[in-house]
């Protein structure tokens, strides 16, 4: 009988982590900037090409009624990346660099390091890529192409209106900027991302890991390829459905100067046709990083979830871009796979991002610190079917104007006191504000008093300045590391 080898036993202890970390589940986060609800399997809009997003759900769960806890990218990604409410720190807009009001001990990717994981971060994670806190991480490569709009702005030193061979075609819908570029995909930033974590995941460590990759398309500018723009010919494109007269029962309400010049340049489609191909140059990214993990020896203990920051209007409500609280802004795309988690379940229980960083703590089986808000949707994960818990979706935009989304309504409520009310079971789109004496007719029946009162305790009963929150959760004025001016 061999000896058992006691010595060596004990030096393994020494540098082995002693908890359980061996048995916690590494954790895959994609985070995708600027993709609405318009993913096919969520058949919002049936022509998008997502085979990856899509395929990903047959081996987890897709939220169908997900939606941001904030509008725009810093403070969506600083609620769901630190657990603290936009109206609870105070991080409204993406003029804060959110280090400056949240001081360290607070995120995610910090509390999982402090706890034994081996966290990794790549492309936009926070607003941007340069607004990390080096404690956070135990290795966040920067991008040599850039994270952001300045830098992934791709390699232009010449571009015509027609496209000479080797030119990128290059145009305009309102003042979105459109680029059908010449090279492949490693032509934008995102390529590069993925493939550093597709490095991260290929490499063995004694500790679970946490690898966190930022895609930055579809954010504009919509420059990629040529290719993903052939997928969908401008004259096949379908303009979502809308209403001429859809703002007369919305206080206030007004077409963007954005739709009005779209419209009038006929540029609509042009600019649909460039979400969708920047959409599915996306996916293909996350199909790669998806890919890899797939072949590697993670595939079974790794948790993955891929979403969406807010969502996107192209014209709905004759309004484009983020921000606000209807529909097309809040909703995204939400999904989860790994161990534990059900395969091929939809689940339409409302959600919001505040949940990522509620559950993720839970299913690594760490205790959930105490700042932490949002509600764990673990039992969803487990049974998609799971009965909703009752607590809705919430999303803010700017300072104390917010909006609850239930299985059925949308309850806005703005800082000036105007208020909308849209009904799901029969209004997707959100064309009828049943708060409006115009729709006197359709919400007879309805007891609004009651149903605003219901809806209304779930708005936030704190609602902080920016200054406020700084000196609560102590943010530094001048955070320490990549800072560039
Ligand atoms: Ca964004
Ligand atoms: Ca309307």
């Amino acid at each position: 009988m061999r000896p058992f080898p006691y010595p060596c036993l004990v030096l393994l202890l020494g540098l082995v982590p002693l908890l359980p970390a061996a048995e916690r589940p590494n954790i895959l986060v994609i985070a995708v900037d600027d993709l609405n609800h318009w993913v096919n399997h969520l058949g919002r809009n049936t022509q998008v090409i997502t085979p990856n997003l899509d395929r990903l759900t047959a081996r987890g769960v897709t939220f169908t009624n997900a939606h941001t806890a904030s509008s725009v990218c810093n403070p969506s990604r600083a609620a769901f990346l630190t657990g603290l409410r936009p109206s609870t720190s105070g991080v409204y807009g993406n003029a804060t660099d959110w280090r400056t009001v949240i001081g360290d001990g607070y995120a995610l990717p910090g509390l999982l390091r402090r706890q034994g994981y081996y966290t990794f971060g790549v492309g936009k994670l926070f607003h941007t890529a340069r607004h990390i806190r080096p404690s956070d991480w135990d290795d966040y490569p920067q991008n040599p192409r850039g994270d952001d709009s300045i830098a992934q702005n791709e390699n232009s030193n010449a571009s015509t209106e027609r496209g000479a061979p080797g030119q990128a075609v290059r145009y305009t819908a309102g003042d979105l900027s459109i680029a059908e570029l010449p090279g492949g995909d490693e032509s934008v930033g995102d390529y590069w991302s993925a493939s550093a974590a597709i490095s991260a995941l290929a490499e063995q460590r004694d500790r679970p890991f946490f690898i966190a990759c930022g895609i930055f398309r579809p954010h504009l500018p919509w420059h990629v390829p040529q290719k993903y723009f052939d997928l969908y010919p401008e004259d096949s494109i379908h303009l979502p459905p809308y209403r001429d007269d859809d703002l007369a029962d919305v206080p206030g309400g007004k077409p963007s100067e954005e739709h009005l010049k779209i419209l009038k340049e006929g540029s609509w489609k042009k600019a649909i046709r460039a979400y969708l191909a920047c959409i599915t140059y996306a996916d293909v990214q996350i199909g790669r990083v998806l890919d890899a993990l797939e072949k590697s020896p993670h595939r079974d203990n790794t948790i993955v979830v891929v979403l969406g920051d807010h969502g996107w209007h192209l014209g709905e409500k004759q309004k484009w871009r983020k921000t606000g609280l209807w529909e097309e802004a809040t909703r995204m795309p939400y999904i989860w796979a790994g161990p534990g988690i059900a395969r091929g379940g939809r689940a339409s229980q409302p959600v919001d991002t505040m949940s990522l960083y509620a559950t993720l703590v839970e299913l690594a089986g760490l205790p959930r610190p105490v700042h932490v808000e949002g509600v764990s949707i673990t039992p969803y994960l487990r049974d998609p079917a799971a009965p909703w818990d009752g607590t809705p979706a919430l999303t803010t935009w700017q300072f104390n104007n917010h909006s609850i989304r239930t299985d059925r309504w949308r309850y806005l409520r703005w800082n000036n006191g105007n208020e909308e009310l849209y009904d799901h079971s029969v209004d997707p789109y959100e064309w009828h504000n049943l708060l409006s004496p115009l729709n006197a007719e359709r919400s007879a029946g309805i007891n609004l008093d009651q149903l605003k009162s219901e809806l209304g305790v779930f708005f936030p009963k704190i609602n902080r300045t920016t200054e406020e929150g700084a000196r609560l959760y102590g943010g530094e004025q001048k955070p320490a590391g990549r800072n560039r001016p």
